[in-house]
């Protein structure tokens, strides 16, 4: 009989999982049976952009966390696609920070070209994963929208790709209840206009934080206040940005700081950060973690310990996202095609102890990201996907680090080189805090005309 597998999420990592099975079909390997089901519309995932909050036009929670007006917050040439390029899609070189809908329009490329899409069951939301112990199989349950009905499959093997950033991480302060302005937490910020002439205190000081408060500097708020738990971002702000240590109480409009200095604010917008979490899957199954690169109960990243049917894609932190959902999906593929054994359960439990026991010793971003490229070099090396130099993408992620802490307001006007194909990024037309206009035509605008010349 034929494998039957499911995937949870048509985003990055759940087609990253579907380009891996034709991938190997096209060098002769079956098809199994695969089944996406993906609860939007449409595919991509997070760079699928919806200007709705909250539940979706079907009473789902909106899946979506992107903003408009959201570039790329680390370089393009470190999540590249080893066997699809920038050069490939846009057949021109582009800059290093792509907009959202740049990036979103690059990962339908390769998608397209793989002829992936029907394989895909849109509007179709996973309600209930359950395993059967006797047959050793899942039924998964989903209801799709489009034709308003129920469904319930059985699947050898269930892959979940969800994503991790869309079920908000939503704290309470004393005097929320009573405060005199708009509370929201990131994945409900889509307007940056919004805020224009407001003060703003910003809760939290991790990516969100960084980056929705310097959206909302770019787009005119008047003041951005910044509130740290454990450490300030510490970079050189620009006039109207300053960090404070963390929120105790807001009264009224004013917030109060634990080192009890004040500020009166308009809005408030927390950016604490998001849950793993799973409430389509029995209980047994679910990955409880927090937001860290190095999960438990996952074989290699990847595969449930407890039950090796299960798979995860894109569960960890991410400084590596597309090109480790690729290295994570061809590991995933070639596990479930029995290409790759698996070790015994003692073995796999022994592995990860000794992954997280390095991860628990980084201390530095450096360190970090040179453990995520390592882990995604282990995965590659016992795949076929094509193998990159991990080193040059860690020494592009330094180059960045040191770019941010010379210029946070600048540093997506810098340009890499590619480690795929050796092009070097153009700078974008526009400097990124005066680019206003974040539309795909826009951002091509001036490449296309200098390619339209160069052909005539
Ligand atoms: P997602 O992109 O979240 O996709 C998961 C998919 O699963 C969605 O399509 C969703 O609809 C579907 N789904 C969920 N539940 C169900 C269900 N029950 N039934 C059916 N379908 C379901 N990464 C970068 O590399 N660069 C960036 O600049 C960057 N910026 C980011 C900015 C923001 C605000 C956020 C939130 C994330 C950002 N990321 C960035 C990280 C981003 O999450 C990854 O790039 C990538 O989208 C993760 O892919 P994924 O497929 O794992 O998850
Ligand atoms: P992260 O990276 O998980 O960061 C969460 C932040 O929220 C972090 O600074 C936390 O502080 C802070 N936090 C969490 N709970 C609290 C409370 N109770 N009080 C104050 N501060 C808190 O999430 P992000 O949303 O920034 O980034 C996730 C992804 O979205 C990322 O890939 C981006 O590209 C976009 P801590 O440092 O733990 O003290």
């Amino acid at each position: 009989m034929t494998m039957r597998i499911a995937i949870i999420g048509a985003g990055p990592s759940g087609l990253a999982q579907l380009r891996a099975f034709q991938s190997a079909h096209t060098q002769g390997a079956a098809m199994p049976e695969v089944v996406c089901f993906e609860k939007q519309e449409d595919w991509g995932g997070m760079w699928n952009y919806t200007w709705r909050t909250g539940l979706d036009q079907h009473g789902e929670p909106v899946h979506g966390s992107m903003y408009r007006y959201l570039w790329s917050n680390g370089p393009k040439e470190c999540l590249e696609f080893a066997d699809y390029s920038f050069d490939e899609h846009f057949d021109q070189p582009i800059s290093s920070y792509p907009p959202r809908e740049v990036l979103w329009d690059y990962i339908q490329g390769r998608v397209k070209k793989a002829g992936v899409r029907d394989y895909i069951r849109f509007n179709t939301a996973v309600k209930n994963v359950s395993f059967d112990e006797s047959s050793k199989q899942f039924t998964v349950t989903a209801h799709d929208y489009a034709l308003d009905e129920n469904i319930c499959q059985q699947f050898d093997y269930v892959v979940v790709a969800s994503g991790h950033f869309s079920t908000p991480n939503v704290p309470d302060f004393a005097g929320f209840e009573r405060f005199e302005g708009r509370i929201l937490h990131a994945h409900d910020f889509r307007e940056a206009t919004e805020f224009k002439d407001k003060d703003l205190l910003i809760i939290g000081s991790s990516y969100s934080a960084e980056d929705i408060g310097s959206q909302c500097y770019k787009y005119g708020a008047r003041s951005i206040t910044s509130s740290y738990r454990t450490q300030p971002m510490g970079y050189k702000w620009p006039k109207g940005w300053e960090e404070r240590p963390q929120l105790s109480k807001v009264e009224g409009d004013m917030a109060y700081f634990i080192d009890d200095s004040s500020k009166r604010v308009d809005a408030i917008i927390l950016c604490t950060g998001y849950q793993h979490h799973f409430p389509f899957l029995e209980e047994p199954l679910r990955l409880k973690t927090d937001n860290r690169l190095w999960p438990l109960s996952l074989y290699q990243g990847v595969v449930w310990t407890d039950n090796p049917q299960l798979i995860y894609l894109g569960m960890q932190d991410q400084w590596y996202s597309f090109n480790m959902f690729d290295a994570q999906a061809w590991f995933a593929r070639d596990y479930m095609l029995g290409r790759i054994a698996l070790p015994s359960k003692a073995a796999m439990e022994a592995d990860n102890a000794s992954w997280r026991a390095r991860e628990e010793s980084l201390e530095t971003a450096e360190q970090m990201y040179q453990f995520q490229g390592s882990y995604i070099k282990h995965l590659i090396d016992q795949t076929d996907y094509p193998s990159f130099d991990i080193d040059a993408v860690n020494t592009i992620f330094l180059q960045w680090k040191t770019d941010k802490k010379q210029d946070i307001m600048g540093y997506r006007d810098k340009s890499y080189r590619s480690v795929m194909t050796g092009t070097h990024a153009v700078p974008h037309h526009t400097r990124w805090l005066k680019a206003m206009d974040d539309s795909m035509q826009e951002y091509l605008r001036e490449t296309n005309s200098k390619a339209k010349v160069a052909t005539l």
